[in-house]
Order: C-alpha cells, then sequence, then structure tokens
C-alpha cells in the first residue's frame, strides 16, 4: 500500500510541470471544434496557444429538396451542403474522425485543401459505410481552405454535394467584424431539365460537359432567400466566408449594390485588394470579402455569369435595415416616358444535330479500351482486381451473377441498377449509378471484365450493346 500523502506530492508536481510547460506553450489543451451549418459560422477563436482540436465529421447520403418541387439525393459532410464550416487556428493539431453513416451506399474520404500530406488525408480517411476513419494533421498554413471527398469517381461525389470550407485563422486571429456569414457555391447536374419535377438523377454526361441545369449557393435554390436571407444593420461591417465548390464552374462573385472594402483573394490571409465590385472565386478555391453596409434595402447576392442567377439559382439575399442615407443613396428621383430609336427583333438560330460515326475496334483494342474504362470508372467501386468490397460492391471477379446472363450485364452497365441481387452466394442491395457511357464504351468494358481476373467469356460487340437499348 503507497502512502496518500506521497501520491499528493507527486500529482502536485505533476501539476506544476504540466502549468510551466503550458505556459511555455508547449502542452496544449484538447477541444472539440464548433461545427456550423450555412450560412453560420463558429465563433473566432480567442485561444493565445495552439491547441489539439478534434473534428467529427458524419457523411450523410440525404435525399433532399434542390429547388421547389425538385429533389435531389446530396452527399453531405453533416447533413446539408455545402458541408460544417470548420474553424481551427494556426498551429493547432487536428484529430479528424470521418464517420459514413451505415445507411449510405458509397465508400467516401476527405481532401482538406488545409493539409499539408500525400492527398490531403484522402487516403488515411477512406470510409466504407459503417465505418469510421481517424487521421490527424497540423495546420500550419492559415487561411480559408476548400474540403472535398475525393473518391472516385470524384466529380461524382462533388457534384453531388461533397464540399465545405475550413478556416485556420491566423495566430494574431482576424479583424473584428460585425458578422460572418458562410457562402458556398456549386453546380448540379440532373438528368431533367432545371424545374423539372420529381427526384432527379445525377447527370454524368452534363457533368462532363460541363453543362450545368443548377447553379446555386449554400445547396439549394432560395437557400438565401426571404426568412432565410443573410441580415445585417446599417453601419455594420459584414464578412463573408466564400467557397466553391464547382466542380467545374469558376464563380464571379458580386452583390449587387456593394463594394468588397477589403478582399483576401482565393482565401488566402493578405488584404491584396480594395474597393472590388467583382471577386473571382476559382472551382475548389475560396475568397474572403470584407464591406460595410451603409445604406438598409436588399442586397442580392449574384453569380454575374448572370444566366446562372437568373435561370439556375444562384441568387441569395442580405437584407439591411435601418435608416436611409440620403447622402450615399437617394432612392428614385423621377420618372419619366422615354421613346428610343431602332428596336430590331433578334433571332435565335438551333444548331443542327449531327450522326455520331460508327466505330469497329478488334477485340485486343476493346480490351485495351476496356482496362482503361475499369480503371477510371468501374475500379472505385468494385476495386482494382475486381475483387469488390464486402457489403458495399458486389465483386466482378469469378461473378457468377456477371458471367450467367451477357444481356443482363449490358442492361447493368447501361442503365444502373439497384434491387437486391445475390453475387457469388452474397446478397448486395446498393446503387449502381448510371455512368451515361457511349456503346463503344459500354462494350470494351464488359469484353474487359468478363476476360478479366479469372473471368472467361466471349466479347461484347457493340451491336449487341444497340440492340439492348432498343429491347426494353
Ligand atoms: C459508384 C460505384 C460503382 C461504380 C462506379 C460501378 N459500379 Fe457496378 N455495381 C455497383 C453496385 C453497388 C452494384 C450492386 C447494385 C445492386 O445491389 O443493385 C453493382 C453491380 C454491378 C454488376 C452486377 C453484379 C456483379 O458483381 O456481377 C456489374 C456487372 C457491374 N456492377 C459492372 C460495373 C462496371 C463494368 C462498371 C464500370 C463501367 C461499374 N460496375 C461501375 C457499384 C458501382
Ligand atoms: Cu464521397
Amino acid at each position: 500500500m503507497s502512502n496518500p500523502l506521497s501520491i499528493r506530492n507527486i500529482t502536485a508536481g505533476l501539476m506544476v510541470l504540466a502549468f510551466a510547460a503550458q505556459a511555455q506553450g508547449l502542452l496544449s489543451g484538447t477541444e472539440d471544434a464548433v461545427l456550423t451549418s450555412a450560412p453560420a459560422v463558429p465563433p473566432p477563436i480567442a485561444r493565445k496557444q495552439p491547441a489539439k482540436v478534434v473534428v467529427h465529421l458524419e457523411v450523410k447520403e440525404v435525399v433532399k429538396t434542390l429547388s421547389a418541387g425538385v429533389q435531389y439525393t446530396f452527399w453531405t459532410f453533416g447533413g446539408d451542403v455545402p458541408g460544417k464550416f470548420i474553424r481551427v487556428r494556426e498551429g493547432d493539431e487536428v484529430e479528424f474522425h470521418l464517420s459514413n453513416h451505415p445507411d449510405n451506399k458509397m465508400p467516401h474520404n476527405i481532401d482538406l485543401h488545409a493539409v499539408t500530406g500525400p492527398g490531403g488525408g484522402a487516403a488515411s480517411s477512406f470510409t466504407a459505410p459503417g465505418h469510421t476513419s481517424q487521421f490527424s494533421f497540423r495546420a500550419i498554413n492559415p487561411g480559408l481552405f476548400v474540403y472535398h471527398c475525393a473518391t472516385a469517381p470524384v466529380g461524382m461525389h462533388i457534384a453531388n454535394g461533397m464540399y465545405g470550407l475550413i478556416l485556420v485563422e491566423p495566430k494574431e486571429g482576424l479583424p473584428k467584424v460585425d458578422r460572418e456569414y458562410y457562402v458556398m457555391q456549386g453546380e448540379f447536374y440532373t438528368q431533367g431539365k432545371y424545374g423539372e419535377e420529381g427526384l432527379q438523377p445525377f447527370s454524368m454526361e452534363k457533368a462532363v460537359k460541363e453543362e450545368p441545369d443548377y447553379v446555386v449557393f449554400n445547396g439549394s435554390v432560395g437557400s438565401l432567400v426571404d426568412d432565410k436571407a443573410l441580415t445585417a444593420k446599417a453601419g455594420e461591417t459584414v464578412r463573408l466566408y466564400l467557397g466553391n465548390g464547382g466542380p467545374n464552374l469558376i464563380s464571379s462573385f458580386h452583390v449587387i449594390g456593394e463594394i468588397f472594402d477589403h478582399v483576401r483573394t482565393e482565401g488566402g490571409t493578405e488584404i491584396n485588394q480594395q474597393n472590388v465590385q467583382t471577386t473571382l472565386i476559382p472551382a475548389g478555391g475560396s475568397s474572403i470579402v470584407e464591406f460595410k453596409v451603409e445604406v438598409p434595402g436588399k442586397y442580392i447576392l449574384v453569380d454575374h455569369s448572370i444566366f446562372r442567377t437568373f435561370n439556375k439559382g444562384s441568387l441569395g439575399i442580405l437584407k439591411v435595415s435601418g435608416d436611409d442615407n440620403k447622402d450615399i443613396y437617394s432612392g428614385k428621383q423621377l420618372d419619366e416616358i422615354y421613346h428610343p430609336e431602332g428596336g430590331a427583333i433578334q433571332s435565335v438560330e438551333t444548331p443542327k444535330k449531327s450522326e455520331p460515326k460508327k466505330v469497329v475496334l478488334s477485340t485486343p483494342q476493346m480490351m485495351e479500351k476496356g482496362q482503361r474504362t475499369f480503371t477510371q470508372i468501374c475500379a472505385a467501386c468494385h476495386q482494382p482486381q475486381g475483387q469488390g468490397l464486402a457489403g458495399s460492391f458486389p465483386p466482378l471477379a469469378k461473378s457468377d451473377f456477371l458471367m450467367a446472363d451477357k444481356k443482363r450485364s449490358i442492361q447493368i452497365v447501361r442503365n444502373g441498377l439497384q434491387q437486391e441481387i445475390t453475387v457469388n452466394g452474397e446478397k448486395y442491395n446498393g446503387v449502381m449509378p448510371k455512368l451515361d457511357l457511349d456503346n463503344v464504351t459500354i462494350a470494351s468494358v464488359l469484353t474487359y471484365v468478363r476476360n478479366s481476373f479469372g473471368n472467361k467469356g466471349e466479347p461484347v460487340t457493340v451491336d449487341e450493346v444497340e440492340d439492348s437499348g432498343h429491347g426494353k
């Protein structure tokens, strides 16, 4: 039995040591990160020394509204698009826990642009549904950084909403402002046109062409209007943390009726421009703007590629309350009739469609092309050797299901698949997305998978793929 007095002495001694170390900035406390959903931003960090900050982020695949009457299956970091805003301090050690909800269908990971290290954390955070991954990084560069999913097909994960912002506050902090908001742009590519009602699947074809139906702030049309508008009072200072998840477009961000007093271009820490009308936000990039609102009224946030605003959704509102300031803005002073000259009627030409040429490939050429497609697209889910991932993705290697029915396998790759199936005695009930591949690519990739990883079958011809399109 030890003497309780001596234990107390030892404990007291350790506390003195710990205190001394903390005073020198050697030891740091541990805290949970405050995470917020857009447009909210976590409070500024008051700490004067680095700490260990623990982040718990959960990936959820959820059906939500993209626009009135239009639903979409979003893949999210925390339940909403954009993902939770994360705020840490320069020098912090960030311990990251990424959880993939068991109801999800896809594996996911996270690439934080704030990370110094391979893939920004992507490889270390690859997480199958029902799993949690952990990794740590030191936030050595201050700035406003994008994070996103980087699981193949990467473009599809980002297009489905997998992006958000992490602010690494500089050691000295940021100047105090009255309001801080989080606004992130992103595009959505749907099978139906803008406004077409119902649950809209993702369109790979439009995504590759970079022709989105929706360009929105904070994940949906109307996310920042009416009672969800941003607010401020005349005389206050506002800081916007702006991000662009893309996946493809650059944003020409503008607030109608305001001028940005300060811009930290591309989300760096320097105020490197003042008195700016429109700031460019690259895809996978950010910007920090600050301005004082002098005059009450509605200020419209837009992507000044203006068809996106009035035809695709990139419109938000900042409502400023307070007293008029006629010295700065008068309001309407006159309305009288004006007769202009001319006024021609414009005509719009429609382009004519051309017939695609028919391609004929030899079997070795199809195997080669098929291997490329497999590596670029299929391997992300079915795994590089076609071995599949237990519980999530069925194997293609020695798959009895694949080899039993050639026609069915064509239908699956052409249309995707969402039903319970049994492959080599194991049940799967996931979603294989419709990938919008052309007939030559479908024929090649099926020829390849049916003759690789221990499989042996006859090739799949382009004609067979074409026929399968008519019969259904
Ligand atoms: C995003 C993930 C994903 C991608 C990419 C993907 N698949 Fe699948 N695939 C699945 C899932 C999940 C299933 C099971 C669907 C179900 O349970 O209804 C599946 C089922 C299949 C099946 C039938 C089951 C079997 O194992 O034989 C075939 C064949 C197949 N995929 C081929 C392909 C080919 C070829 C590609 C590339 C062109 C591809 N898949 C790309 C997820 C994917
Ligand atoms: Cu993902």
